[in-house]
């Protein structure tokens, strides 16, 4: 059984505008930062709700959309969220679980276990792998190719935000089973990130990073299209 096809015709643009376009948007991805230092200041909830259903366009296999965004401003949560996450970095930095080299890696950028952030911003988004759904008899349903199709998702989510004005950061507190369980998640669902979302903190800094020049991060295989 196949769904049934439309028409899908986008104008062609010339060449010069798409690369203005094109120009316009790496400019405005490149301004993008992580951030770890929030304002308190508050965010709609429909500009979160914007930026999930935009995430929510991403490609998926076999389009099952195998993703569930859980949003929660409640200061209880994001408590419970921030002492949850924090007892598993303590572990993480100071217990020995990442080994040295994580920890080296990580030192330039002057992270620690300290997540006061996750209680500062107005919104916390944990974005959920569904691991399978159901068929209404409640026998199990297959998802394809998740982590990439979340991923992705994860990818448009971020865009989403940094396009209107907010910051986030993807923040992955490991191991993250405590999110299913503080925010009530079902057991088909596995915590793929935890976003916190707000603006930044008018005292806000990041680290000074450069970003790989282009013939870093591509290579030219074979000869150029006839
Ligand atoms: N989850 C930890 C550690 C951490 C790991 C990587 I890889 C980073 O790029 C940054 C942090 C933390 O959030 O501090």
């Amino acid at each position: 059984m196949t769904v049934p096809t439309i028409p899908h015709r986008p104008p062609r643009l010339a060449a010069d505008v798409m690369r203005e376009r094109a120009t316009d948007f790496h400019d405005e991805m490149d301004r993008r930062r992580s951030v770890r230092m929030f304002s308190p200041d508050p965010v709609p909830r429909e500009l979160v709700e914007l930026a999930i259903m935009t995430a929510s366009t991403a490609p998926s296999g076999a389009h099952r959309q195998p993703w569930r965004f859980a949003l929660t401003g409640d200061p209880e949560i994001k408590r419970q969220v921030r002492l949850a996450a924090e007892e598993e970095e303590r572990i993480n930095y100071e217990g020995g679980r990442m080994p040295a080299h994580w920890r080296e890696a990580l030192a330039p950028l002057g992270t620690d276990s300290v997540k006061e952030y996750l209680e500062t911003v107005p919104w916390l988004v944990v974005l959920f792998e569904e691991r399978h759904g159901y068929f209404a008899d409640g026998s199990l349903r297959h998802n394809y190719y998740v982590k990439e199709s979340v991923g992705i998702a994860a990818g448009f989510f971020i865009t989403a935000l940094h396009h209107m004005g907010l910051a986030t950061l993807p923040h992955t507190p490991s191991p993250m089973a405590f999110l299913a369980k503080v925010l009530g998640r079902p057991e088909n669902e596995r915590a793929f990130c935890l976003f916190p979302i707000g603006f930044p903190a008018d005292d806000c800094v990041v680290p000074d990073l450069a970003r790989k020049p282009l013939d870093e991060v591509m290579v030219r295989v074979g000869s150029e299209a006839g």
